[in-house]
């Protein structure tokens, strides 16, 4: 039978990346204190009930969600920055990348009656093909229990490692139940997906929402799902982590994307530093070539 595997929060990132390599999925039990949990659920609680359901087959029809988290409650600001969770990320993105991001932050509150979502992979919302690596990851956080009934993610372990085809197609509605399973967990707990697993969100059968929140991590040179410089005002950035921030967009991919007149966008927009240089950005290992190219053909010094 499939099964998500669960370890403790505090599990050391190599046995949560082992896991994650096998089943593309996994939970880690218990990572926010009662204290962080309720704040989370007060501070979440009056977003979500003053917007209306989605209106579409994709994202449902008695569904709420809701972006731009780390204004909505300061305990999101930690949760996308807790060590072993950002070791993972190091461990699958930084493959690819010389920076990773976030990709998205976005509170699933799945309502009464819900109808389960279509099965997908989360990926393909980067339209290319890239084996060997994955180009996102979600970590779907539990605010309230998630359980069978009331709609907890449903998840196909290893479905990750199947070849690739169409990321939508019906054949994965009529998989074996044994192939199939759900992230069940306590609130305060995480389920942490490769953007390459078929997932989707559950029916929920019971008369309470479920409600949980993603945060999405990126390759650092791909387009973020959620606009994050237009989604916080200076003022708000200047209230959050530097680690955070960088997080969010505001660093420069080797070898220069997202520069500003050569600028590093943080000390660009949140340092002011607008009158510098034009400065060039040349990753490390292309540095000494281009060094040598400069000495043998311009008779420069080393
Ligand atoms: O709400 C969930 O459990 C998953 C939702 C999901 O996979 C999505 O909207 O892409
Ligand atoms: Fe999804």
């Amino acid at each position: 039978m499939a099964e998500v595997r669960k370890v403790p929060s505090n599990e050391n990132s190599a046995t949560i990346i082992e896991i994650l390599e096998q089943d593309g999925c996994v939970v880690l039990e218990n990572a926010l204190s009662d204290v962080e949990l309720k704040r989370l659920q007060d501070d979440i609680g009056p977003h979500l009930d003053a917007i209306p359901d989605c209106q579409g087959d994709f994202y449902g029809y008695e569904t709420k969600r809701l972006g731009t988290l780390f204004t909505k409650s300061k305990v999101f600001q930690k949760m996308a920055i807790i060590p072993n969770i950002l070791e993972v990320m190091d461990h699958f993105l930084l493959k690819a990348c010389s920076q990773y991001q976030i990709n998205l932050t976005q509170a699933i509150s799945i309502g009464p009656q819900e109808k389960k979502q279509i099965m997908h992979q989360d990926d393909p919302m980067f339209p290319f093909l890239h084996p060997g690596y994955e180009a996102m990851i979600n970590c779907m956080w539990a605010i309230n229990d998630f359980t069978k009934e009331n709609g907890a993610t449903v998840v196909v372990p290893g479905s990750h490692k199947w070849p690739r085809s169409q990321s939508l197609n019906l054949e994965c509605e009529d998989l074996p139940p044994h192939m199939v399973t759900q992230g069940v967990m306590n609130k305060g707990s995480v389920l942490i997906y490769l953007g390459s697993l078929f997932h989707c969100g559950g029916a929920n059968k019971t008369n309470e929402r479920r409600c949980g929140a993603v945060i999405s991590y990126c390759l650092g040179w791909l387009r973020q799902a959620e606009n994050s410089y237009l989604a916080y005002s200076k003022e708000e950035l200047r209230d959050m982590p530097e680690n955070l921030l960088r997080l969010l967009g505001y660093f420069v991919h080797e070898p220069n994307l997202g520069s500003i007149n050569g600028i590093d966008p943080y000390d660009f927009y949140l340092n002011e530093k607008q009158d510098e240089l034009f400065t060039e950005f040349i990753p490390k290992s292309a540095q000494p070539l281009i060094k040598e190219y400069r000495k043998r053909f311009h008779g420069e010094a080393a």
